[in-house]
């Protein structure tokens, strides 16, 4: 069958760095929405707000104050997840794996992207956003070095729909003695492809993108941004270095720089979609830290916003989703379409008509 036969109707796609299967119906955005609708989130417009414990000089919930910061600033999450002394256990209290734990050593930061409290990722300059891109780098690199830990979690959560507690631009930093689940299924598909095939699974699929063309949405010479086939999120997007590399800390200055552009590209294009601060999750993956080789791993990030139709109707995991399988309502490529049309310039900085 012809792939726009297959799918204008319901069908399965295969996600192969999970090796898992979504659901997809593109006609079930039509029908009727009674449900619940997400207050749009405006945009801060205090530069500094003597409320906020992440801006410059203002104490934090913990009690610490934070310096004078002009740039990027980090600490010590004071309410870490996880911590880097543990006592080492391990306990199976049925002996058959049912009641099974293990003690977890790990470290959690916060990252301020930005002293000013009003900006975002979108609102910041490319050069602002590379000096987080070499905190970033820096700060993988210096986790890693810790003997206790084998992973490093990047990410950011943005607007209150996903659960940030603070619209100051800022990420965090998770990092850990076991490699979690996510990683772990995509490391597994990485190095199940790379026997199989004598190649890499992202370089491979980012070629077949780029001759495609209908789900690339942003890209530039060391990046690129685009819906992938088997996305989950009405609107995600899976961030792909053109080079082969495993981690941030290989990348360049050009190639920074080149991420920086496309950060900003993306988190602009989100913000024009519904002239909102588009809420999202997003996060790099990258190899792990455990001190092996890992050619099969290829640097990429993932971007999984929560709205679907306006800035306050969301796309719910539930149900079906949470009992079966992922499901999508609109296509990969309807969305690619969508987002690669909107505007490059922030709708704020656009000139009224
Ligand atoms: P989110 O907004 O993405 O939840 O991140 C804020 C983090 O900042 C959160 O993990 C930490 C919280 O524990 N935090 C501090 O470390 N110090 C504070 O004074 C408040 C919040
Ligand atoms: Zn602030």
């Amino acid at each position: 069958m012809k792939p726009k036969t297959l799918y204008a109707e319901p069908h399965r796609r295969f996600n192969p760095l999970t090796r898992e299967w979504i659901l997809v119906s593109p006609h079930r955005t039509q029908r009727p929405w009674s449900g619940q609708l997400e207050t749009a989130q405006a945009s801060p417009s205090l530069a500094y707000d003597p409320e906020c414990y992440l801006c410059p000089g203002n104490q934090r919930a913990g009690g610490a104050r934070n310096p004078d910061y002009g740039s990027t600033f980090v600490f010590i999450n004071d309410f870490a997840a996880l911590k880097p002394e543990v006592q080492p256990a391990r306990l199976d209290e049925s002996g058959r794996g049912l009641l099974l734990s293990e003690s977890e050593a790990g470290i959690c930061k916060v990252v301020c992207f930005s002293p000013r409290h009003d900006l975002t990722l979108a609102r910041m300059t490319v050069a602002e956003i590379a000096a987080v891109v070499d905190l970033w780098a820096n700060e993988f690199a210096a986790i890693a070095s810790l003997p206790y830990i084998n992973y490093v979690q990047i990410f950011e959560n943005r607007g209150e729909i996903m659960g940030c507690s603070n619209p100051h631009p800022h990420g965090q930093i998770w990092a850990n003695q076991t490699l979690p689940d996510e990683p772990r299924k995509e490391q597994e598909s990485q190095q199940a492809y790379a026997r199989q095939h004598g190649a890499c699974l992202l370089c491979d699929y980012l070629q077949l993108e780029t001759q495609a063309t209908s789900r690339m949405v942003a890209e530039n010479a060391h990046f690129a941004a685009l819906v992938p086939f088997w996305a989950v999120w009405p609107f995600e997007i899976l961030l792909i270095s053109k080079a082969h590399a495993p981690n941030l800390v290989s990348l360049d200055p050009a190639m920074r720089e080149g991420l920086a552009d496309i950060l900003k590209q993306i988190t602009t294009r989100y913000d024009n979609l519904f002239d909102v601060p588009f809420p999202y999750s997003m996060g790099f993956h990258q190899a792990p830290t455990d001190d092996e080789a890992h050619p099969e791993w290829h640097l990429h990030a993932h971007f999984y916003p929560p709205l679907l139709r306006s800035a306050t109707i969301r796309k719910f995991m539930v149900g079906y989703e949470m009992l079966a399988s992922p499901q999508r309502d609109v296509t990969p490529e309807a969305a690619a379409a969508i987002l690669k049309n909107l505007s490059a310039t922030h709708y704020a900085d656009r000139k009224p008509r």
